[in-house]
């Protein structure tokens, strides 16, 4: 099968006509909530869209309200599993990606009509351009390889098209081998799951439990959050803010308590209740960094003590917007405990999303989740076609069109 083939395959799906009514209606909600975005349902017809303003950014009136109202109508109804539309999703990768898209991929558009011809002064400057989008050395030198080779053995000349190839080799390169560890470990039915969350102060953990607890339980999933930060002031508090907007039980104590106590008794907490899932904050910010890194073995240590083989995933939280910093605060969280995989939060932030394939290249952990905005569903598994197509978007719906079957 060929690349666009698949890649058309993986990105749009196979909707049903019920599905595609669906997708239609929520693209339209998020088209007014935007205001001045076009969301169009088919792939024939995405046209460029105005530039949004980012959440981080702007306060649009009436978002907050908007947001409880879905956030209630969610809570109404936990058990029924609402499935969203493979395009659906892959709408949030190509809004997430924006600032990405709009700085990297102009820069290429940019260099494409000024150079025409694939020669080696083209190479050159693609390089330097995937290096300022903190694609990371290793991974430039891969791509550009076999970047040079698919030239030549295609006998290109133009540069017309080459984004799809870049876009090829990418999903290619990400794709080599650790597919099947971007899924969470989660245990067999009536086992619990115990998740614990790291990572440095200000990058999102808490926010991404809110998000992953909403998650796993439009999934069927009870959920139980163990408020593990009782060093800053507000911490728990936020905790029990999103446990109420999600629909789950906080398990906490006092401001400044011993969080391995917390864990023990969310454990006991999760148990009694039969939950599927315990979730586990932790604190990013303590006196220095020997301090972090000893509570969190402690922490550990009273997980795996009252489940076995636990924790099931040690989720490392890292903010895109912190680019090659993010790399370093990897390693010595890798050296503390068992990191197991990679959230890449506020992706939708920075326009150094190529980030995601530096830490993959560099860390060898997984990149599990993405985080592309502020809303509650807006942490998705980490996906390396509908990455691409977030940076490449316009291109790609041209050669998506051409390979039509
Ligand atoms: N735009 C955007 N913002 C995000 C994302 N994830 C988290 N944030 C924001 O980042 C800020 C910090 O998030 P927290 O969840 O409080 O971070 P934390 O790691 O728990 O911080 P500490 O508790 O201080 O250790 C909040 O304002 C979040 O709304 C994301 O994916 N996109
Ligand atoms: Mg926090």
């Amino acid at each position: 099968m060929s690349f666009f083939k698949r890649l058309k395959d993986k990105l749009v799906g196979n909707p049903t006509e019920e599905e595609k009514v669906v997708a239609m209606n929520e693209e339209e909600a998020t088209e007014q909530e935007q205001d001045d975005v076009t969301v169009p349902a088919q792939i024939e017809k995405v046209e460029e869209v105005s530039v949004t303003e980012s959440p981080i950014e702007t306060e649009i009136p009436g978002t907050i309200e908007d947001q409880e109202q879905q956030e209630v109508a969610i809570v109404e109804e936990p058990e029924v599993e609402k499935k969203p539309s493979a395009w659906s999703i892959t709408q949030k990768f190509k809004a997430g990606l924006e600032k990405t898209r709009n700085s990297f991929t102009s820069k290429v558009n940019d260099l494409v009509a000024r150079y025409r011809k694939v020669d080696e002064d083209f190479f050159e400057e693609l390089e330097d351009l995937l290096l300022q989008a903190d694609v990371g050395f290793e991974t430039v030198m891969e791509l550009m390889d076999k970047l040079r080779f698919e030239v030549q053995r295609k006998n290109i000349k133009d540069t017309n098209g080459i984004q799809a190839i870049i876009s090829e080799k990418l999903v290619e390169i990400y794709e080599q081998g650790e597919e099947d560890l971007i899924e969470l470990n989660m245990q067999p039915k009536d086992e619990l799951t115990v998740i614990l969350f790291v990572g440095v102060n200000g990058v999102g953990k808490t926010t991404t439990i809110g998000k992953l607890a909403h998650r796993l339980k439009s999934q069927g999933k009870t959920v139980v959050l163990a408020a593990g930060d009782t060093f800053r002031a507000g911490a728990i508090d936020q905790l029990q803010v999103w446990g109420d907007r999600v629909g789950c039980e906080v398990i906490k104590q006092s401001e400044g308590s011993d969080p391995a106590a917390v864990m023990y008794d969310a454990i006991r907490a999760a148990k009694n209740r039969k939950a599927d899932v315990l979730i586990c904050d932790t604190a990013g910010r303590l006196q220095n960094k020997v301090n972090l890194m000893n509570e969190l073995e402690k922490v550990h240590r009273v997980i795996s003590r009252e489940v076995p083989n636990a924790p099931h995933e040690v989720l490392l939280a890292l903010d895109a917007t912190t680019g090659q910093n993010a790399l370093v605060q990897a390693q010595t969280f890798k050296e503390a405990t068992n990191v197991t995989g990679i959230v890449l939060t506020k992706l939708d932030g920075t326009a150094k999303g190529g980030i995601v394939l530096a830490i993959r290249n560099k860390l060898h952990i997984p990149v599990k989740f993405v985080g592309l905005g502020e809303q509650m569903d807006d942490l998705q598994p980490f996906d390396a076609e509908r990455y691409v197509y977030g940076l490449f978007a316009d291109g790609l719906d041209k050669e998506l069109q051409n390979n039509e079957d």
